[in-house]
């Protein structure tokens, strides 16, 4: 295989929706797509060792420039050889730009043609954050997949600073692109371009359109599930994936409940991240066949059935609600490493299930038993 290309190839297109299954060939492993991937922000799935991640079913995990930037820096993982080895995941990773998490976490940020000036929400210092800057990183972290370092407001942003914020970002992914083809690794990383245009049609279209001319080896759709309502979060999906190449890898980041997965999967996702199933767990709350159930509740404190029967996961198979209650109340790590275990389990489950009513034409038939079930209390 030369370079990027191969690297994605299609197995089975449902006959009812724009679902597909696919494979997504890295030099770390094949992904077998619709896939979930768990959020490593720090180089850690919060509780879990790598071992545990591989026996839930994770096949990719994601990691963010942003943090790993500013701790340990990425001249301490490069001399590690790279983030797989530093934090002893064999598999795929894909890391995040930076771009979304200097919008969100950093404060004093300054804006400007170049890049984004603003200050560490760790120490004060202070940073600029370009798109070479990115590549630069990304490229010393050693990802299997890369992203363009990209602008993503919040919502509701008015049109005229979606437009000027489209502009921005569709500059940057050029920026991005011609740095990763001259100074990157383009044969072992491959980066995907991220459409922005908040829930403008008309800028969506433009920032799809100047990203697919770039002919990237895959395309996110950044931008959703910044506070719009989920309506929105479907409608502008389903203007925005006809808009890109057929053959590529499509990414919807930072989506990550069942409901909102399906919907996804349905109009033609091929991967989804999220912090969302690993933080609730941590909070004590667990999505089951029967729907959430926040474990930390006096109700169960005499239950001593396992979090979900119908879950085969380690903490399903060895102990009960009561206890996990108990070690959650008690400030123990196990309760939360037990029901970050269970959620991961959950959600890899549900995209195993997925993933097969899809080769099997069945996504309707999936879809209506999922709201008429689980999807009903699950949210
Ligand atoms: N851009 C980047 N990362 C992201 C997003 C984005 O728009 C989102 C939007 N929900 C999550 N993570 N770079
Ligand atoms: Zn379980």
């Amino acid at each position: 295989m030369s370079g990027w290309h191969g690297w994605f190839t299609i197995e089975h297109r449902e006959a009812h929706s724009q679902a597909r299954t696919g494979r997504l060939a890295t030099p770390h492993g094949t992904v077998e797509t619709p896939v979930f991937m768990p959020v490593g922000t720090q180089a850690a799935v919060k509780t879990l060792s790598p071992h545990e991640l591989r026996a839930v079913g994770a096949q990719i995990i994601l990691s963010n420039t942003y943090h790993l930037y500013l701790r340990p820096g990425s001249a301490v993982v490069a001399a590690a050889g790279g983030l797989h080895r530093f934090m002893a995941w064999e598999g795929p990773i894909l890391t995040d730009s930076g771009g979304f998490q200097v919008f969100s976490l950093a404060s004093l940020r300054e804006v400007t043609a170049d890049g984004v000036r603003f200050r560490s929400h760790l120490d004060g210092s202070e940073h600029l954050f370009t798109p070479e800057l990115s590549m630069a990183v990304q490229r010393d972290l050693g990802a299997d997949i890369i992203m363009c370092f990209d602008e993503c407001l919040a919502f509701p942003a008015p049109y005229d600073a979606v437009a000027a914020s489209v502009e921005r970002t569709t500059r940057w992914a050029r920026r991005c692109h011609r740095a990763w083809r001259e100074e990157g690794r383009p044969d072992r990383q491959a980066l995907f371009g991220i459409v922005q245009g908040g829930v403008y049609a008309d800028l969506r279209r433009r920032s799809a359109e100047a990203l697919v001319e770039l002919d990237l080896p895959g395309y996110a759709v950044g931008g959703l599930s910044v506070g719009e309502p989920a309506g929105l979060t479907v409608a502008v999906l389903e203007a925005v994936v006809p808009l890109l190449p057929a053959d590529r890898p499509r990414y919807l980041m930072g989506v990550g409940t069942p409901d909102l997965i399906l919907e996804a999967v349905w109009r033609g996702i091929d991967m989804m991240d999220c912090v969302l199933p690993t933080r609730m767990a941590r909070h004590g709350t667990v999505f089951t066949s029967e729907g959430r159930l926040t474990v930390r509740n006096a109700a169960f404190a005499r239950d001593f059935r396992p979090l979900d029967p119908a879950c085969d996961c380690y903490a399903c198979r060895h102990f009960t609600r009561a206890y996990i209650r108990h070690l959650l109340k008690v400030n123990e790590t196990l309760g939360m490493r037990l029901t970050t275990i269970h959620n991961l389990r959950y959600l890899h489950r549900f995209m195993e299930r997925l993933r097969q009513a899809v080769r099997a034409d069945r996504l309707p038939e999936f879809r209506a038993a999922f709201y008429a079930g689980e999807g009903a209390a699950l949210g």
